[in-house]
């Protein structure tokens, strides 16, 4: 404590000491101010701003080289492509614009910079100049408006009469649950109000559509079908982002979005995408480098990384958001049917939990063998 008390009157002490000798260089009269920038100051300043702008394109250069290579690869969507493709034309544009506007703003003030006796121009106004540089802008964005709306209408829009698949998507802190329509194709009602025990998702279970839902952790989509999900939050807002499949919607406490898309890789292809491996060969290198540090310790190694498609919470929800995170699986119609035959309906889970206690220790051995079975078919047909 005595150190720091120390510390501050040094320092105080030395603010104190420049603060004088500041005000003792302005009371020599008739000695030139260095307060004033002269032609020597400017100078410097016009060739630092030059400097920056070459900083810029620099830093824009290395930035594509060092990390180009961790952008999205392959789009596993339907519309996957189209954003894309809006994104890349977006990003062009910018390019193009700032790239020419940096080097015009940073070169202007290098030329133009203070010189002793030099006047600058009055140049009160000039309407053609200024239609040019208000017309061309309303045009590319205008334009940039449209194509970005066009795309958005084009992904989100969904015939009811479609053959499209419900599922809904619920968020809570920290984690995601995963409700299927079932035969229905229809989910039924929820509440926050309904939440008790095992229904983790407030479904109501009077609804009659709700019989046939079901509720999974791990979400597995048939390759080539319509989804239509259904986001849901439980407490705050949250963001169901899924990367791969160029998709992210709100989840907001009290309200249900939307969002609609068609898986076109399955989760298998996609680990034979060049991209991917050669991503997924770098993690791998940085694991194999941290498992050596870790059994010189003693520790056991860390197990190789496989790439699974993930969907992620991208709002910043509380403690453990960065660890929200739910695996999704693509896979071919006949492996999504057999995967998801094998899960039981919420409402037998349900009438199960609340059975009589006689009968209630004979069910949960019967249904964890029913449950190793479906993970070593999935693991065959993988
Ligand atoms: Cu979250």
């Amino acid at each position: 404590m005595t150190g720091l008390l120390v510390f501050i009157i040094l320092v105080l002490v030395g603010v104190a000491i420049w603060q004088l000798t500041k005000i003792f260089d302005l009371t020599q009269v008739g000695t030139a101010s260095t307060e004033v920038a002269d032609d020597r100051d400017n100078s410097v300043n016009g060739y630092l701003m030059f400097a920056f702008v070459g900083f810029i394109y620099i830093f824009t250069i290395y930035s594509i080289y060092a990390w180009g290579h961790l952008v999205l690869g392959t789009p596993a969507s339907e519309h996957g492509p189209d954003y894309d493709n809006l994104m890349a034309i977006s990003l062009v544009i910018i390019f193009i614009v700032q790239t020419i506007t940096q080097f015009l703003l940073h070169y202007f003030a290098f030329k133009y910079r203070g010189k002793q006796g030099q006047k600058a121009l009055y140049f009160a106004d000039n309407s053609k100049l200024e239609a040019v540089w208000t017309i061309i802008p309303v045009i590319t964005l205008a334009g940039l408006i449209l194509y970005g709306l066009y795309t958005w209408n084009n992904i989100m829009f969904y015939d009811n009469e479609e053959d499209v698949m419900y599922v809904e998507v619920y968020a809570k802190q920290f984690g995601w649950e995963v409700r299927y329509s079932g035969t229905d194709n229809t989910l039924g009602k929820a509440n926050v109000r309904f939440i008790e025990g095992i229904n983790t998702l407030g479904v109501d279970l009077a609804d009659p559509a709700a019989q046939d839902d079901k509720v999974t952790n791990e979400l597995h989509l048939p390759k080539g079908k319509k989804v239509v999900f259904k986001f849901r939050s439980q407490d705050v807002l949250h963001s169901a982002y899924m990367p791969h499949f160029r998709a992210q919607m709100n989840c907001v406490p009290g309200m249900i979005t939307q969002f609609t898309y068609v898986p076109t890789v399955t989760t298998a292809d996609m680990r034979e995408d060049d991209n991917i491996k050669e991503n997924v060969a770098r993690i791998n290198e940085i694991r194999a480098k941290k498992s050596k540090e870790l059994e010189a310790k003693g520790e056991s190694a860390l197990e190789p990384y496989t790439f699974d498609y993930l969907l992620l919470c991208n709002k910043i929800c509380g403690a453990s958001h960065y660890n929200m995170q739910m695996k999704i699986v693509v896979e071919t119609p006949e492996e999504f049917k057999a995967w998801l035959a094998e899960k039981p309906t919420l409402a037998s889970q349900w009438k199960e939990a609340n059975a009589p206690a006689e009968t209630a220790p004979v069910v949960p051995e019967v249904m964890e063998t029913v449950v190793d079975t479906t993970k070593v078919l999935a693991q065959n047909l993988n």
